[in-house]
Protein backbone atom coordinates (compact mmCIF):
# COMPACT_ATOMS: atom_id res chain seq x y z
CA UNK A 1 0.00 0.00 0.00
CA UNK A 2 0.99 3.29 -0.73
CA UNK A 3 1.04 6.16 2.13
CA UNK A 4 -0.66 9.44 0.59
CA UNK A 5 1.04 12.13 2.96
CA UNK A 6 -1.83 14.41 1.55
CA UNK A 7 -4.01 12.23 3.86
CA UNK A 8 -1.85 13.59 6.80
CA UNK A 9 -3.12 17.42 6.21
CA UNK A 10 -6.71 16.58 4.96
CA UNK A 11 -8.33 16.41 8.05
CA UNK A 12 -10.88 16.91 10.01
CA UNK A 13 -10.60 20.13 10.62
CA UNK A 14 -11.30 19.15 14.69
CA UNK A 15 -7.82 17.00 14.48
CA UNK A 16 -4.42 17.43 14.16
CA UNK A 17 -2.63 15.63 11.68
CA UNK A 18 0.86 14.48 12.34
CA UNK A 19 3.56 15.24 9.39
CA UNK A 20 5.44 12.42 10.81
CA UNK A 21 5.03 8.52 9.94
CA UNK A 22 6.89 6.57 12.84
CA UNK A 23 6.32 3.45 15.46
CA UNK A 24 4.31 4.47 18.44
CA UNK A 25 3.95 1.25 20.13
CA UNK A 26 1.07 1.29 22.13
CA UNK A 27 0.04 4.91 22.66
CA UNK A 28 -2.45 5.74 24.65
CA UNK A 29 -5.48 8.28 24.22
CA UNK A 30 -5.91 11.03 26.71
CA UNK A 31 -8.09 9.43 29.47
CA UNK A 32 -11.90 9.30 28.09
CA UNK A 33 -11.45 10.12 24.31
CA UNK A 34 -12.79 8.83 21.93
CA UNK A 35 -10.15 6.17 19.70
CA UNK A 36 -11.02 4.59 16.45
CA UNK A 37 -8.00 2.07 14.68
CA UNK A 38 -8.54 0.60 11.31
CA UNK A 39 -6.38 -1.62 8.59
CA UNK A 40 -4.29 0.37 5.99
CA UNK A 41 -3.93 3.62 4.75
CA UNK A 42 -7.39 3.61 3.67
CA UNK A 43 -8.67 2.90 6.89
CA UNK A 44 -7.34 7.36 8.08
CA UNK A 45 -10.61 8.17 5.80
CA UNK A 46 -12.93 5.36 7.70
CA UNK A 47 -11.48 6.14 10.94
CA UNK A 48 -12.29 10.31 10.52
CA UNK A 49 -16.04 9.36 9.27
CA UNK A 50 -16.19 7.21 12.40
CA UNK A 51 -15.09 10.27 14.57
CA UNK A 52 -17.29 12.36 12.71
CA UNK A 53 -20.34 10.25 13.09
CA UNK A 54 -19.52 9.37 17.11
CA UNK A 55 -19.57 13.09 17.55
CA UNK A 56 -22.95 13.49 15.62
CA UNK A 57 -24.83 10.62 16.98
CA UNK A 58 -23.34 9.62 19.87
CA UNK A 59 -23.39 5.74 18.55
CA UNK A 60 -20.04 4.28 18.00
CA UNK A 61 -22.25 1.75 16.31
CA UNK A 62 -23.31 4.03 13.99
CA UNK A 63 -19.44 5.30 14.07
CA UNK A 64 -18.34 2.01 12.97
CA UNK A 65 -20.24 1.59 10.54
CA UNK A 66 -19.97 4.77 8.90
CA UNK A 67 -16.66 4.63 9.04
CA UNK A 68 -16.38 1.00 7.22
CA UNK A 69 -19.00 2.43 4.55
CA UNK A 70 -16.44 5.22 3.23
CA UNK A 71 -13.78 1.90 2.10
CA UNK A 72 -16.46 0.25 1.03
CA UNK A 73 -17.39 2.83 -0.59
CA UNK A 74 -14.32 3.57 -2.85
CA UNK A 75 -13.52 2.20 -5.92
CA UNK A 76 -9.84 2.66 -5.51
CA UNK A 77 -9.56 0.69 -2.44
CA UNK A 78 -9.40 -2.71 -4.52
CA UNK A 79 -10.01 -5.40 -1.44
CA UNK A 80 -13.43 -3.76 -0.10
CA UNK A 81 -16.97 -3.10 -1.45
CA UNK A 82 -17.63 -1.69 -4.39
CA UNK A 83 -14.17 -2.17 -6.49
CA UNK A 84 -12.88 -4.79 -4.50
CA UNK A 85 -11.14 -7.78 -6.63
CA UNK A 86 -13.73 -10.80 -7.67
CA UNK A 87 -13.23 -14.81 -7.18
CA UNK A 88 -12.23 -16.94 -9.17
CA UNK A 89 -15.50 -17.04 -11.69
CA UNK A 90 -15.33 -13.07 -11.95
CA UNK A 91 -18.02 -12.32 -9.49
CA UNK A 92 -17.78 -10.11 -6.31
CA UNK A 93 -18.49 -11.81 -3.49
CA UNK A 94 -18.19 -10.01 -0.46
CA UNK A 95 -17.80 -11.30 3.62
CA UNK A 96 -18.02 -9.06 6.26
CA UNK A 97 -18.43 -8.80 10.62
CA UNK A 98 -19.64 -6.02 13.20
CA UNK A 99 -19.53 -6.98 16.37
CA UNK A 100 -20.97 -4.82 20.01
CA UNK A 101 -18.70 -4.81 22.62
CA UNK A 102 -21.14 -4.46 25.54
CA UNK A 103 -23.51 -6.68 24.23
CA UNK A 104 -21.62 -8.68 22.86
CA UNK A 105 -24.07 -9.04 20.13
CA UNK A 106 -22.73 -9.54 16.39
CA UNK A 107 -23.59 -10.17 13.05
CA UNK A 108 -22.15 -11.82 9.89
CA UNK A 109 -22.24 -11.44 6.22
CA UNK A 110 -20.71 -13.95 3.77
CA UNK A 111 -20.26 -14.53 0.24
CA UNK A 112 -22.94 -11.73 -0.11
CA UNK A 113 -23.26 -10.27 -4.03
CA UNK A 114 -24.49 -7.39 -5.47
CA UNK A 115 -24.39 -4.91 -2.17
CA UNK A 116 -21.63 -2.74 -1.72
CA UNK A 117 -22.01 -2.35 2.04
CA UNK A 118 -22.13 -5.78 3.78
CA UNK A 119 -20.95 -4.08 6.71
CA UNK A 120 -24.55 -2.29 7.47
CA UNK A 121 -26.28 -6.25 6.31
CA UNK A 122 -23.73 -7.70 9.08
CA UNK A 123 -25.01 -4.84 11.75
CA UNK A 124 -28.59 -5.62 10.53
CA UNK A 125 -28.00 -8.98 10.93
CA UNK A 126 -26.87 -8.24 14.74
CA UNK A 127 -30.02 -6.38 14.98
CA UNK A 128 -32.93 -7.48 13.68
CA UNK A 129 -32.40 -11.46 13.26
CA UNK A 130 -31.91 -13.71 16.09
CA UNK A 131 -29.16 -15.50 14.11
CA UNK A 132 -25.12 -14.39 13.84
CA UNK A 133 -24.52 -15.43 10.06
CA UNK A 134 -26.51 -15.56 6.74
CA UNK A 135 -24.57 -16.87 3.48
CA UNK A 136 -24.37 -16.37 -0.41
CA UNK A 137 -28.49 -16.11 -1.07
CA UNK A 138 -29.59 -16.08 1.93
CA UNK A 139 -27.59 -12.91 3.03
CA UNK A 140 -28.74 -11.41 -0.25
CA UNK A 141 -32.69 -12.07 0.18
CA UNK A 142 -32.26 -10.70 3.74
CA UNK A 143 -30.09 -7.16 2.21
CA UNK A 144 -33.35 -6.97 -0.31
CA UNK A 145 -36.15 -7.20 2.47
CA UNK A 146 -34.09 -4.90 4.78
CA UNK A 147 -34.13 -2.16 1.97
CA UNK A 148 -30.55 -2.56 0.95
CA UNK A 149 -30.16 -1.31 -2.86
CA UNK A 150 -28.27 -3.77 -5.18
CA UNK A 151 -25.09 -2.27 -7.42
CA UNK A 152 -22.69 -3.79 -10.14
CA UNK A 153 -19.65 -4.43 -7.25
CA UNK A 154 -17.37 -5.68 -10.48
CA UNK A 155 -15.60 -2.56 -11.71
CA UNK A 156 -13.96 -2.05 -15.08
CA UNK A 157 -10.81 -2.62 -14.27
CA UNK A 158 -10.67 -5.24 -11.85
CA UNK A 159 -12.36 -7.24 -15.12
CA UNK A 160 -9.71 -6.78 -16.92
CA UNK A 161 -7.14 -7.69 -14.49
CA UNK A 162 -9.36 -10.82 -13.48
CA UNK A 163 -9.44 -11.61 -17.36
CA UNK A 164 -5.88 -11.43 -17.68
CA UNK A 165 -5.34 -13.73 -14.49
CA UNK A 166 -7.76 -16.16 -16.03
CA UNK A 167 -5.84 -16.28 -19.40
CA UNK A 168 -2.85 -17.11 -17.42
CA UNK A 169 -4.67 -20.49 -15.40
CA UNK A 170 -4.22 -23.67 -16.09
CA UNK A 171 -5.85 -24.47 -13.23
CA UNK A 172 -8.32 -22.02 -11.19
CA UNK A 173 -6.57 -21.45 -7.95
CA UNK A 174 -6.72 -19.22 -5.46
CA UNK A 175 -3.79 -16.35 -5.28
CA UNK A 176 -3.29 -14.42 -2.58
CA UNK A 177 -3.19 -11.01 -4.12
CA UNK A 178 -4.09 -8.65 -1.81
CA UNK A 179 -4.69 -8.64 1.45
CA UNK A 180 -6.19 -5.39 2.28
CA UNK A 181 -9.43 -6.23 4.37
CA UNK A 182 -10.69 -3.20 6.42
CA UNK A 183 -11.03 -3.88 10.17
CA UNK A 184 -11.85 -1.16 12.19
CA UNK A 185 -12.17 -0.85 15.92
CA UNK A 186 -13.71 1.51 18.15
CA UNK A 187 -14.27 3.01 21.64
CA UNK A 188 -16.61 5.92 22.85
CA UNK A 189 -15.57 8.14 25.75
CA UNK A 190 -17.82 5.83 27.81
CA UNK A 191 -16.06 3.28 27.52
CA UNK A 192 -18.22 1.19 25.03
CA UNK A 193 -16.01 -0.67 22.21
CA UNK A 194 -17.45 -1.59 19.04
CA UNK A 195 -15.86 -2.90 15.93
CA UNK A 196 -16.55 -4.44 12.33
CA UNK A 197 -14.42 -5.77 8.94
CA UNK A 198 -14.93 -5.78 5.69
CA UNK A 199 -13.66 -7.16 3.03
CA UNK A 200 -13.78 -8.92 -0.65
CA UNK A 201 -11.48 -11.34 0.32
CA UNK A 202 -8.64 -12.78 -1.49
CA UNK A 203 -8.58 -11.86 -5.16
CA UNK A 204 -9.39 -14.85 -7.14
CA UNK A 205 -10.88 -17.00 -4.44
CA UNK A 206 -12.39 -20.17 -5.12
CA UNK A 207 -16.29 -19.47 -5.46
CA UNK A 208 -17.71 -19.97 -1.95
CA UNK A 209 -14.68 -19.70 0.04
CA UNK A 210 -14.90 -17.77 3.10
CA UNK A 211 -11.87 -16.24 4.79
CA UNK A 212 -11.43 -14.82 8.44
CA UNK A 213 -13.13 -11.63 7.67
CA UNK A 214 -16.80 -12.74 8.17
CA UNK A 215 -16.05 -15.13 11.16
CA UNK A 216 -15.69 -13.85 14.77
CA UNK A 217 -12.58 -14.32 16.78
CA UNK A 218 -10.97 -14.70 13.44
CA UNK A 219 -11.16 -11.72 11.40
CA UNK A 220 -12.39 -9.61 14.49
CA UNK A 221 -13.62 -9.97 18.18
CA UNK A 222 -14.52 -7.41 20.41
CA UNK A 223 -15.02 -7.92 24.65
CA UNK A 224 -16.32 -5.20 26.08
CA UNK A 225 -14.81 -5.32 29.50
CA UNK A 226 -11.08 -6.50 27.68
CA UNK A 227 -10.85 -4.85 23.74
CA UNK A 228 -11.26 -5.14 20.18
CA UNK A 229 -8.68 -7.15 17.84
CA UNK A 230 -8.88 -7.14 13.87
CA UNK A 231 -6.98 -8.97 11.06
CA UNK A 232 -6.30 -8.62 7.58
CA UNK A 233 -4.03 -11.31 5.51
CA UNK A 234 -4.68 -14.80 4.49
CA UNK A 235 -7.73 -15.60 6.06
CA UNK A 236 -6.70 -19.54 6.54
CA UNK A 237 -3.69 -18.37 8.33
CA UNK A 238 -5.81 -16.90 10.90
CA UNK A 239 -9.13 -18.62 11.08
CA UNK A 240 -7.47 -21.57 11.74
CA UNK A 241 -6.10 -19.69 15.36
CA UNK A 242 -9.07 -17.66 15.72
CA UNK A 243 -6.12 -15.07 15.64
CA UNK A 244 -8.20 -12.10 16.91
CA UNK A 245 -10.11 -14.37 19.69
CA UNK A 246 -6.44 -14.64 20.99
CA UNK A 247 -5.57 -11.49 20.89
CA UNK A 248 -8.47 -10.58 23.06
CA UNK A 249 -7.38 -13.11 25.46
CA UNK A 250 -4.02 -12.57 26.06
CA UNK A 251 -4.71 -8.98 26.98
CA UNK A 252 -7.22 -10.00 28.82
CA UNK A 253 -3.97 -11.67 30.82
CA UNK A 254 -2.62 -8.70 31.31
CA UNK A 255 -0.38 -8.31 27.99
CA UNK A 256 -0.33 -4.86 25.87
CA UNK A 257 -2.47 -4.86 22.55
CA UNK A 258 1.22 -4.49 20.69
CA UNK A 259 2.49 -7.45 23.07
CA UNK A 260 -1.05 -9.68 22.13
CA UNK A 261 -1.12 -9.21 18.30
CA UNK A 262 3.01 -10.25 18.39
CA UNK A 263 2.43 -13.25 20.44
CA UNK A 264 -0.14 -14.28 18.34
CA UNK A 265 1.68 -14.61 15.12
CA UNK A 266 4.57 -15.83 16.77
CA UNK A 267 2.56 -18.83 18.11
CA UNK A 268 1.09 -19.28 14.33
CA UNK A 269 4.20 -18.81 12.98
CA UNK A 270 5.59 -21.48 15.39
CA UNK A 271 2.98 -23.94 15.28
CA UNK A 272 2.59 -24.06 11.22
CA UNK A 273 6.32 -24.61 11.47
CA UNK A 274 6.69 -20.80 9.25
CA UNK A 275 8.55 -18.04 8.94
CA UNK A 276 6.51 -15.41 9.77
CA UNK A 277 6.84 -13.44 6.35
CA UNK A 278 5.59 -16.32 4.52
CA UNK A 279 1.98 -16.17 6.57
CA UNK A 280 1.12 -12.90 5.42
CA UNK A 281 -1.55 -12.39 8.35
CA UNK A 282 -1.59 -8.64 10.04
CA UNK A 283 -3.21 -7.88 13.12
CA UNK A 284 -4.03 -5.18 15.04
CA UNK A 285 -6.20 -4.41 18.68
CA UNK A 286 -6.97 -1.75 21.48
CA UNK A 287 -7.86 -2.07 24.89
CA UNK A 288 -10.40 -0.70 27.56
CA UNK A 289 -7.72 1.74 28.98
CA UNK A 290 -7.33 3.24 25.25
CA UNK A 291 -4.24 2.16 24.12
CA UNK A 292 -3.52 0.42 20.61
CA UNK A 293 -0.56 -1.34 19.02
CA UNK A 294 -0.65 -3.50 15.90
CA UNK A 295 1.70 -6.18 14.16
CA UNK A 296 1.99 -8.25 11.31
CA UNK A 297 4.52 -10.14 8.65
CA UNK A 298 4.09 -8.14 6.08
CA UNK A 299 6.85 -5.08 5.97
CA UNK A 300 3.81 -2.67 4.52
CA UNK A 301 1.03 -2.54 7.10
CA UNK A 302 0.26 -0.07 7.96
CA UNK A 303 -2.91 0.76 10.66
CA UNK A 304 -4.71 4.85 11.21
CA UNK A 305 -5.27 5.96 14.41
CA UNK A 306 -8.21 8.65 15.04
CA UNK A 307 -8.30 10.11 18.12
CA UNK A 308 -9.66 13.77 19.29
CA UNK A 309 -6.34 15.04 18.72
CA UNK A 310 -4.44 12.72 16.58
CA UNK A 311 -5.14 11.52 12.93
CA UNK A 312 -2.43 9.33 11.54
CA UNK A 313 -0.54 6.75 10.17
CA UNK A 314 1.66 4.09 11.91
CA UNK A 315 3.72 1.54 10.77
CA UNK A 316 3.10 -1.89 13.01
CA UNK A 317 5.78 -3.51 14.52
CA UNK A 318 6.91 -6.37 11.65
CA UNK A 319 7.15 -9.87 13.27
CA UNK A 320 10.80 -11.42 10.86
C1 LIG B 1 -9.47 -13.07 3.57
N1 LIG B 1 -8.47 -11.72 5.31
O1 LIG B 1 -10.48 -13.19 2.91
C2 LIG B 1 -9.08 -11.69 4.01
C3 LIG B 1 -8.17 -11.23 2.98
C4 LIG B 1 -7.88 -9.88 2.98
O2 LIG B 1 -8.34 -8.32 1.26
O3 LIG B 1 -7.36 -9.36 3.96
N2 LIG B 1 -8.28 -9.39 1.78
O4 LIG B 1 -8.70 -13.99 3.83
Amino acid sequence: MKIDRREFAGGLSALAATSSFANFACSQTAKNQPLFVATWNFGLPACKQSLETLLKTGSVLDAIEKGINVAEADVKVDSVGVGGAPNADGVVQLDACFMDGETHGAGSVAALENYPHPISVARRVMEKTKHVLLVGNGAAEFAKKQGFKTQELLTEEQRSKWQAWKAKQPVETSTPANHDTIALVGMDTNGHIAGGCSTSGLAYKMAGRVGDSPILGSGLYVDGEIGAAGATGIGENVMRYCGSFLIVELMRSGMEPEAACRATIERIAKHDKKSPADLHINFLAINKQGRWGAAGTDAGFEIAVVTADIARLEKSFLVK
